[in-house]
């Protein structure tokens, strides 16, 4: 139970904001959620979540019942303010920095001495010395930390989140936070905040640090995954198993490649390593490339389907998982929605559509003649090609005799 602060409001809550206020909430921090979304607002009131997480509507649901967790539209005061909002892109790769603008200045008006203000949205490097100067111009009678300067009214830092998706409450409470202090003090007055909940570390540093440290880790997987799926090209044209090859090479102590697969999606590692390449576009070669070649995979998967589909008159084709990642129902940014979207418009023939944690053909698929929402074992017993996008744990076992008379493309090396 915290002492420090009387309460704490989240801005922004979606899959980092709200977990994050459930968790506080759960050791006793009355917290107040904000969300400009009503029907967000409302659902979560309502002890209910908007989102899917594992666990976090019992969560949610607990707190809200005891009265340690309200979401509201219009930003109340309060002693912390931890600011979870999207980083967008727009035009060109441009990280769209409104959100985090439109929040800071949202809570400009309520800061009073003392308050702790907390950036934890995936940000290129600057932000929140960005964010600061909002707040600044915003408040002249208060006043606010320069980076690694002296001591201020108001408490500013980044806090990256860096939970998976599928295991947020776990790594929450479980994962070591970099805090970014514009000063010292910033940092330690943030740590107390995190440590009501946290069992991993607060590990101290300057928000230009902590900015970049949280791209730099979904860039290093990006690089690491673009290797894979640079090999499974590789491999392919070399008539060699790509599974077996970076198994090989894996038991190596030194090497520990990542798996391929039809492209890399969700709003993370598909997205951050371009808020690199945007600030130092002459300088960020590999993280560019990496993305290029990760953003071509689908259409490779695309094009190996059309070749495939060319022995048939008018094809069955399974897809066998939608979701940007395997046990999951998450299928924003995913590059199985996005290869199943081409082959629908293509319309190459039938189009058989599964996946089991979802209830319909959603909506992008829907509105294509000759698309079918189907169970797995449908798919696999009517199709010519079976297209393996997610390796859901549903889809591990199937019949292999079945399988010997179809064509199968298996992105990613479940039934090898
Ligand atoms: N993928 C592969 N091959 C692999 C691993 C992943 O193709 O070997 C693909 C997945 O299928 C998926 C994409 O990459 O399409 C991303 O999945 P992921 O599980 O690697 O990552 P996310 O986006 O769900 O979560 C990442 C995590 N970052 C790191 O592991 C460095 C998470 O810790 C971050 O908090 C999250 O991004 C975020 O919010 O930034």
């Amino acid at each position: 139970m915290s002492t420090e602060f009387a309460n704490v409001s989240v801005i922004g809550l979606g899959y980092i904001g709200l977990p994050t206020a459930a968790i506080l909430a759960t050791h006793g921090v009355p917290v107040i959620g904000v969300d400009i979304n009503q029907m967000a607002v409302d659902t979560i009131n309502a002890g209910k979540i908007h989102i899917v997480e594992p666990e976090l509507e019992a969560v949610v649901s607990g707190v809200v019942t005891a009265g340690k967790l309200r979401a509201t539209t219009k930003p109340e005061a309060a002693d912390a303010y931890i600011i979870a909002v999207p980083t967008p892109f727009k035009g060109d790769h441009e990280p769209d920095l409104g959100y985090v603008e439109a929040a800071s200045k949202s809570i400009a008006p309520l800061l009073k001495k003392g308050d702790l203000v907390i950036l934890e949205s995936t940000s290129p490097v600057g932000t929140t010395e960005q964010m600061t100067a909002w707040l600044a111009a915003a408040r002249p009678d208060l006043t606010f930390p320069t980076l690694g300067g002296d001591a201020a009214d108001i408490f500013v830092v980044y806090c990256p989140e860096r939970v998976l998706p599928g295991r947020v409450l776990h790594e929450l409470v479980e994962n070591d936070r970099i805090i970014g202090g514009m000063t010292p003090a910033c940092a330690e007055r943030a740590s107390a905040l995190y440590y009501t909940f946290l069992r991993g570390k607060c590990l101290l540093s300057d928000p230009r640090t902590a900015e970049m440290a949280k791209l730099t880790e979904n860039a290093f997987r990006d690089v690491n995954i673009a290797f894979a799926n640079e090999l499974s090209l590789i491999a392919e044209r070399l008539s060699i198993n790509v599974w077996d090859l970076i198994d090989l090479a894996n038991r190596h102590p030194r090497v520990n490649i990542l798996q391929p697969g039809p492209g890399v999606g969700g709003h993370c590692i598909a997205v951050d390593p371009w808020f690199i390449v945007h600030k130092t576009p002459d300088l960020a070669r590999m993280i560019h490339t990496a993305r290029k070649v990760n953003d071509e995979k689908p259409h490779y998967v695309i094009h190996r389907v059309e070749e495939h589909a060319k022995r048939f008159s008018k094809p069955v084709i399974a897809c066998l998982g939608l979701a940007y990642k395997p046990d999951i129902d998450d299928l924003r940014e995913s590059p199985s929605m996005e290869i199943a979207e081409h082959l629908a418009q293509k319309q190459l023939g039938e189009l058989l559509i599964v996946e089991p944690h979802v209830t319909a053909l959603p909506k992008n698929l829907a509105k294509y003649p000759g698309v079918e929402f189907v169970s797995f074992q449908t798919a696999v017993q009517r199709a010519d090609i079976v297209l393996l996008l997610v390796n859901h744990r549903q889809f591990r076992n199937v019949d292999r005799r079945l399988l010997m008379e179809k064509i199968v493309i298996d992105t990613r090396g479940m039934w090898r």
